[in-house]
């Protein structure tokens, strides 16, 4: 009898559990114990129905990921759901929890489902750069029509028990699962109600098989943020086998796109970056079992664009807020704007109507830092200098209770100095946000030198709990993000002055699959500040300079690298630039030559790996998946490439080392020689990847 799946017999009522945690996911032995136990049940002459259900904190989340890639195991997945599917006695799927990818493939071949009101039901195969692999594609479109399951499967997201009863992917919903499930199964028998079998039932196809419309419609919609990602394609292509094929084909056809998408290096590295997330969630040498303090209200500093964002994410996640300003001017403002975007989100339907008055109702705005008092987190988001932060921990000091963990926001200050500020320095570490923070899903957690591992936990808990993904980072100038970052931003400026305009820089980074090219942000974030910090430090870069001294501030002056037009955040390549350019290289006496896409490329990305490596000798990252991860969620990289870090390896690391040499004599620019570490990987023929194996192992 199997391990990880249990049959149980309640009267004329079979109960196949699975067990398996932390997920249920579909291993070997949990297809083979559901084989096992639904073979058995349907062998059992007193059985007369079969209800499938899950212990634990869910239904099946899933196949298994980490068996993608190896040999395959038998039974196949498939194999078990023909076996459920063909069972001549009722089998119902009794879901709570999140019945996501294969787990909602085993409920589809069941002959009905019911779920608890909290469950979500899901294909998310295409965040893993797959397709549903085991019938989805071709039972979800039989049980709710093509158009929400093109949503369901090219979008990735789930959905509640309530629109799936409303539309028909499930029956009931029922308290248990395990009970009401077995109920249901006594109500089907009672009633003698037909099985339900969807691979026979096209009812649901038959619009869109008159008026394929409907089906590319609901394509076009749902691939338009699709840009360079292959697995959202192929899975539309998939639910448009069910309309256009029989079952049997149908599923065949879905199958080969699956193994396709199993092998292909997109899919390898979002399975990559599933893993790393979770990872990054594993805070390196903190004592095993060490706990979260309690955070039951948090107080921020700052209402500001950080200070409101941040607010905003608490909010969202439920979690009371205390949101502090210097006055009541500025914070009449903060909570003004937190309202207004609120509103707008729920104006365009993604968030309920009544979202925005219920997470005001969550913000206390208050004048004072005195106000901190209540507070288990305080996070400060006040003006970047040091001197103002150190006063203002000096404050925290004297007004946070005792135990409450003092975050800074900062991007780039030291946090070892700031603790200073402080008689317990044990409480401060750094919460990273980024701009906008109620949608950026990163937060740099930064872990300074006398940081307690609870404080630490505490921070990564309550990132996860606010829906953010924590990176745990050292201190350093820009810690992991702003200092690679910083990398680019040098070669990029430097490319200018070599041949290169802004726009064919831009290009090459988003044409990588980058939101966007280092001079259009650097348009958005405004030049002139950059300029000021120049100024201040005595530091010249011609061509920033003359723009900024031409009035060109970026996007809210509407010029910058670009022209934008009134009201448009469309970034347009400007002649005037050009001849702004081509003036002071000449004034400086530089030749321009022609830069290849090819060395734009190299120069963008390379130097960014090589201060990766510095990152990693240093231990300011623990891990090179958590720079992925920083990159990932802070920056936009896309998924697809899996971070610098995991693309450098694809790349190769002896080319990359190579390449950063050739360019540091070519440019004359030592800074470009690749870190010892990068060096001595390359040397060694191995990756950053062995690095992280050879670290789990010790
Ligand atoms: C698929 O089904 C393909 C089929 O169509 C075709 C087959 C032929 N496998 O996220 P958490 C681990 S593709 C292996 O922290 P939560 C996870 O790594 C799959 N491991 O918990 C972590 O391990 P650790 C489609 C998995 O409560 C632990 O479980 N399904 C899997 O925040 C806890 O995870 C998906 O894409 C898995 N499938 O969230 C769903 N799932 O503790 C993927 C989780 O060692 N999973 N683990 O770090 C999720 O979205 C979330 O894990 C879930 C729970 C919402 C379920």
């Amino acid at each position: 009898m199997s391990e990880v799946v249990k049959l149980e017999r309640h009267d004329e009522v079979g109960i196949v559990t699975v067990n398996s945690p932390p997920v249920n996911a579909l291993s070997a032995a949990v297809r083979g114990g559901i084989l096992e136990c639904i073979k058995a049940a349907v062998a059992d002459p007193a059985i007369k129905g079969i209800v499938l259900t899950c212990a634990g904190r869910t239904f099946i989340a899933g196949a298994d990921i980490t068996e993608f890639g190896k040999p395959p195991k038998a039974p196949a997945l498939n194999d078990v759901l023909s076996e459920i599917e063909n069972s001549p006695k009722p089998v119902v799927a009794a879901i709570h929890g999140t019945a996501l990818g294969g787990g909602l493939e085993v409920a589809l071949a069941c002959h009905f489902r019911v779920a608890v009101k909290e469950a979500k039901l899901g294909l998310p195969e295409v965040k893993l750069g797959l397709l549903p692999g085991a019938g989805g594609t071709q039972r979800l479109p039989r049980a709710v029509g093509p158009e929400l399951a093109v949503k369901m499967i090219v979008g990735g997201d789930p959905i509640g028990a309530a629109e799936a009863l409303k539309n028909g992917l499930i029956e009931e919903i029922v308290e248990g699962p395990a009970s009401g499930g077995e109920a249901f199964v006594r109500k089907l028998l009672a009633e003698k109600r037909p099985l339900r079998r969807l691979r026979d039932d096209d009812s649901k196809l038959a619009a869109a098989k008159a008026d394929r419309s409907i089906f590319t419609n609901a394509v076009a919609a749902m691939t338009k943020k699709s840009r360079g990602l292959e697995a959202p394609f192929a899975a539309a292509d998939a639910v448009g086998y069910a309309i256009d094929f029989p079952f049997d084909e149908g599923l065949k056809k879905e199958r080969e796109g699956f193994l396709k998408l199993v092998a292909s290096d997109q899919s390898k590295a979002q399975r990559y970056a599933f893993f790393a997330e979770r990872e990054a969630a594993k805070i390196a040498g903190v004592p095993e079992g060490t706990k979260s303090r309690p955070v039951n209200r948090v107080a921020i500093l700052g209402a500001g664009t950080m200070g409101g964002g941040i607010a905003m994410s608490f909010a969202n996640a439920g979690v009371p807020v205390t949101l502090i300003e210097t006055g009541e001017e500025q914070l009449k403002r903060g909570l003004g704007i937190m309202q207004k975007n609120w509103e707008a989100t729920a104006a365009r339907g993604g968030i309920p109507a009544d979202a925005p008055a219920k997470r005001m109702a969550l913000i206390t705005g208050v004048v004072g830092i005195e106000n901190v008092g209540d507070a288990d987190l305080v996070i400060e988001a006040v003006f970047e200098t040091m001197a103002v932060k150190k006063e203002v921990f000096g404050k925290l000091d004297q007004f946070a209770k005792p135990g409450a963990v003092l975050a800074s926001n900062t991007s780039y200050l030291n946090i070892d100095e700031i603790a200073k500020s402080t008689k317990r320095p044990q409480d401060v570490l750094g919460m990273h946000f980024f701009s906008p923070a109620n949608v950026m899903k990163l937060c740099e957690i930064v872990r300074a030198d006398k940081t307690a591992p609870d404080a630490l936990v505490t921070a990564v808990t309550i990132a996860r709990k606010i829906a953010k993904v924590p990176a745990v980072v050292g201190v350093c100038d820009g810690f992991v993000g702003n200092r690679m970052l910083a990398q680019r931003g040098k070669q990029s400026e430097k490319l200018l002055f070599e041949g290169a305009l802004p726009q064919q820089v831009d290009a090459v980074v988003t044409k990588f699959g980058m939101p966007m090219g280092p001079f259009a942000m650097g348009d958005l974030a405004g030049l002139d500040i950059g300029w000021r910090s120049r100024k201040d430090r005595g530091i010249k870069s011609e061509i920033a300079d003359a723009l900024c001294e031409a009035g060109r501030f970026g996007q809210k002056t509407g010029k910058g690298y670009y022209k934008y037009e009134a009201g448009s955040r469309s970034a347009l390549p400007d002649p005037e630039v050009e001849k702004l350019i081509d003036e002071t290289l000449a004034r400086l006496g530089r030749k321009k030559r022609a830069v290849s896409d090819e060395e734009i490329l190299e120069r963008m990305m390379y130097p960014m790996i090589n201060e990766g490596a510095k990152i990693l000798e240093e231990g300011i990252a623990a891990r090179p998946s958590d720079i992925d991860v920083v990159w990932l969620y802070g920056y936009g990289w896309p998924i697809y490439r899996g971070g610098p870090m995991f693309w450098a390896d694809t790349v190769g690391l002896k080319h990359i080392a190579d390449r950063l040499s050739f360019y540091a004599k070519e440019t004359n620019d030592p800074s470009l020689e690749p870190a010892p570490l990068l060096k001595k990987l390359a040397a060694e023929g191995k990756t950053f990847a062995s690095l992280a194996a050879a670290s789990k192992a010790a």
